[in-house]
């Protein structure tokens, strides 16, 4: 990913949902010296061929097309670089990531975006009930648009995650969730009948305009087109249609709305925010720690109360709805989710010219 869509995919990363644990993620593991990154031989590392192994038992595929293909995946010491968390301690800070997200040229381009794909917008609202500007924001938060959908190729990324993650705690399940992205790009390659090397995508193996990691390819992705082909990197109607069935898998309900702000007077309801990204409570058992700022707020939903952190500046507490965390299942930050609702909204404001958004 850009340095702009650096918190965004971080976050993702390492609060991945789907890990796709395979039977030889417990492969046996090289330690590196510390701070010394250690290129994989990718011809001759006992772990791709157990690896393969796995991959031909599995799957049945042929192992010298499997050793040709590793013969050619290339280290990529920028992923090494570039996957690296942030370094931890600074408060976040909900408006500066606002600032950077939803902003005059990202909103441009949402416009343009809109107007182009207009009737995919609306068939993929009429198919899944999600309207375009939740889909055209978590594009533009995810890609610009398909600008910065990345250009790495995604067997380099996966291989080199897969085996040479860098030395942190959580590094052997981050190098089992990569190997078993690696089992999938393949098997989608496969089943696509494209050449593994032609998925390309960002640092962390996401592929396309919606930035599908390979095991989300093959569980949500659509052929919306109707070209006969899945394809996030070269088809933008693909991946409308695809981000909008992920929501919907995902819990997404037609109609329901997604956030309404608490009243500042709420106090610290810090307790009450929602881990485990599902809305549980109704408006009555919420109402002693929880005050809704406008009074339509629906008493018949459930909610999650969520935070979002202002530096050294108040946080907002705001109450969200299982359409609101459907999203986050896409990236579990409530800023990332927030940001998708905001930049939608902009991008439907600017085009209906500030009709109802
Ligand atoms: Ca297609």
């Amino acid at each position: 990913m850009l340095p702009t869509q650096t918190l965004a995919r971080l976050t993702q990363l390492f609060f991945c949902l789907s890990l796709t644990l395979s039977p030889w993620a417990k492969a046996q593991d090289s330690t590196p010296v510390e701070n010394e990154i250690v290129a994989v031989d990718f011809q001759h590392s006992g772990e791709v061929i157990a690896f393969i192994d796995y991959m031909v038992s599995r799957h049945d595929f042929s192992r010298s097309e499997l050793e040709t293909t590793f013969a050619h995946v290339s280290f990529c010491d920028k992923c090494l670089q570039l996957i690296k968390p942030a370094p931890a301690g600074k408060v976040k800070n909900w408006q500066v990531y606002r600032a950077r997200f939803i902003e005059p040229q990202r909103i441009k381009a949402g416009v343009e975006f809109w107007n182009k794909y207009a009737a995919a917008l609306i068939q993929a609202e009429k198919q899944y009930g999600v309207p375009a500007q939740i889909i055209v924001g978590i594009i533009g938060i995810e890609t610009v648009f398909g600008k910065n959908a990345g250009k790495f190729r995604i067997l380099d990324v996966l291989g080199t995650l897969g085996f040479a993650y860098p030395d942190t705690a959580n590094r052997e399940s981050r190098m089992a969730y990569f190997r078993g992205e690696l089992e999938q790009s393949l098997l989608f390659a496969r089943e696509s009948g494209i050449d593994p090397f032609s998925l390309t995508g960002s640092y962390a193996g996401a592929v396309g305009w919606g930035q599908f990691m390979p095991s989300n390819l093959r569980a949500y992705g659509v052929d919306f087109d109707g070209d006969g082909k899945i394809d996030l990197r070269n088809s933008p109607i693909d991946a409308i249609g695809s981000v909008a069935n992920f929501l919907t898998q995902h819990g997404w309900q037609t109609g329901m709305p997604l956030v309404f702000p608490l009243a500042p007077t709420s106090g610290h309801p810090e307790n009450l925010i929602a881990k485990e990204l599902h809305a549980t409570y109704t408006l009555e058992q919420l109402s002693p720690y929880a005050t809704p700022a406008q009074p339509d707020t629906p008493n018949q939903l459930l909610y999650g109360l969520i935070d979002l952190q202002n530096g050294d500046n108040l946080t907002e507490y705001w109450l969200a709805t299982d359409n609101f965390f459907a999203i986050t299942k896409y990236n579990r930050s409530y800023f990332y989710a927030m940001s998708v609702i905001e930049l939608g909204k902009a991008v439907c404001h600017v085009r209906s010219l500030h009709a109802e958004c």
